[in-house]
């Protein structure tokens, strides 16, 4: 019932999104193909890097990180969401607070390598870096001083983990930001509580804060905490995370953190997720985060992004084996980018602080799959034609015309495949990996492309189509 109702959310969410949509899809149609020759459209400097970015790193750490996804040898209820151990762990009641954050005295991931870790992001070729600064449970990941629960006064370990991740990324030239839980938080006095119950009375009722009790954690706890990640390590951005009913989180709460933050600093950027069904919140933000792994059917103009899982949880969660193949993340991150958004993909590392086998391999092939592919990736302008059958395409604009770059994904067996609505004579159409130079026929509805006799890439094959002005 209650995934029903999240389901609902995202739906309502969906259908907004796609009003949205229909109405630049039509602005497409109207101005033509020729539009790839068009200017694009002017735009705040403090987007562009994300914008060409694409592709980013999600880390889920914390305390949750100690059990991974089993308390007492019982593995956590009602979902994947090993972060959510504190109140899905021996289902229904949840782990007694006290021995949640008993966890802390466990927290030592003796392993733990900033260098690593960015290395890794920056290989699979990901842009930047987000991390949980302080999920749900309200732990810190940096030595914040408005609170004792924090990763250098209440765990053996004792290292700043933001800061050593910090000058990782500096050193990488990779973006830092920070995931901030703004709403829920179960480690302070006045922080929301999961807005249960469902209809089904499946979840156990939290009580919640007052107004007043919550407007303390939020000039006590919350603001400062934000203060201080701007003032320590200078984030490129936020991710701020509501995710249903949020009585708490008021309009007036939301404006006053997207002021606070601006105050604070220039180039910070703010997701859509600070607020949940706020009218307008699209003109107050910078970019738009959906929900977690929904990926939208078409363009949308303002800049987005999906934030996916590689199996089914966030947190590390020990016996989740539901990972998922090279092949869709790719495709989500295509698919993404050929309608205007980012993917940010989320590894869970362990208790030790390294990142699970799975998570290593997954994140080296779609690396391998960067280094020869990503200049259709990276500052690719999305998809200028129809979307296709056999997957997508972006443009980019060259000094004679255009470059294309079609994403095959389903290897036609007819040998051949049709870009629809692609009615210009092509210069050159060669597969990016090899080099082979492919035959194109222009057709009345689109360009026929004879694909080579052998595919290169069955996750996904790019061929380039050359067009001059
Ligand atoms: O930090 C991660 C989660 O802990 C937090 N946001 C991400 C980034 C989050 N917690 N709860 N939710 C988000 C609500 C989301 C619920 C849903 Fe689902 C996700 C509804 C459908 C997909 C969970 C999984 C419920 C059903 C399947």
């Amino acid at each position: 019932m209650l995934i029903r109702k999240f389901r609902k959310i995202e739906k309502q969410f969906l259908i907004v999104m796609k009003k949205f949509i229909s109405i630049i899809a039509l602005c497409f149609l109207l101005s033509g193909v020729n539009q790839f020759n068009a200017q694009p459209t002017p735009e705040k400097d403090k987007m562009a890097w994300w914008r060409e970015a694409r592709f980013g790193m999600f880390i889920h750490f914390g305390l949750y990180t100690v059990p991974s996804g089993v308390y007492n040898g019982e593995m956590m209820g009602r979902n994947w969401y090993a972060e959510w151990i504190r109140m899905q762990g021996n289902w229904p009641n949840g782990i007694p607070d006290e021995e949640y954050r008993n966890f802390a005295k466990q927290f030592n991931p003796k392993d733990f390598n900033a260098d690593e870790w960015i290395r890794l992001a920056r290989e699979a070729g990901m842009k930047y870096f987000l991390i949980t600064a302080k999920h749900h449970d309200g732990f810190a990941l940096w030595p914040t001083k408005v609170s004792k629960y924090n990763v250098v006064d209440a765990t053996p370990f004792k290292r700043d983990i933001l800061g050593e991740l910090a000058s990782a990324c500096k050193k990488y030239d990779v973006k830092l930001g920070f995931y901030y839980s703004h709403w829920q938080d179960w480690g302070h006095e006045g922080g929301a509580m999961p807005p249960w119950p469902s209809k089904t009375g499946r979840e156990p009722e939290m009580p919640q804060p007052t107004k007043a009790q919550f407007g303390d954690y939020w000039n006590k706890i919350c603001l400062p905490q934000v203060k201080e990640l701007i003032e320590n390590y200078d984030p490129w951005f936020f991710w701020f995370d509501t995710w249903g009913k949020s009585e708490q989180i008021t309009h007036e709460k939301v404006d006053e953190l997207i002021g606070f933050v601006r105050k604070l600093s220039d180039k910070c950027l703010i997701n859509s997720r600070i607020a949940f069904k706020y009218e307008g919140i699209e003109n107050k933000v910078d970019y738009l985060s959906m929900m977690d792994n929904s990926f939208p059917d078409g363009y949308i103009e303002k800049p987005w992004e999906t934030s996916g899982t590689m199996n089914r949880s966030w947190g590390y969660h020990q016996l989740d084996y539901g990972w998922k193949p090279v092949g869709e993340m790719l495709r989500n991150l295509v698919a993404n980018a050929s309608r205007n958004g980012n993917y940010q993909l989320n590894i869970g590392p362990m208790a030790d602080g390294t990142f699970p086998k799975p998570s290593i391999k997954r994140l080296k092939e779609i690396g391998a799959w960067m280094d020869i592919n990503g200049e259709g990736i990276y500052g690719a302008k999305p998809n200028p034609v129809a979307e296709q059958e056999w997957g997508y395409i972006t443009a980019k604009e060259t000094k004679k015309g255009t470059k294309l770059y079609l994403f095959v994904f389903d290897w036609a067996e007819s040998g051949k495949i049709k870009v629809k609505e692609l009615l210009k004579i092509p210069t050159k159409i060669q597969v990016l990996e090899t080099g082979e130079v492919l035959k194109g026929t222009n057709l009345k509805d689109g360009l026929e492309i004879i694909l080579p006799e052998f595919c290169p890439d069955f996750n996904c094959t790019v061929i380039t189509v050359e067009i001059n002005k």
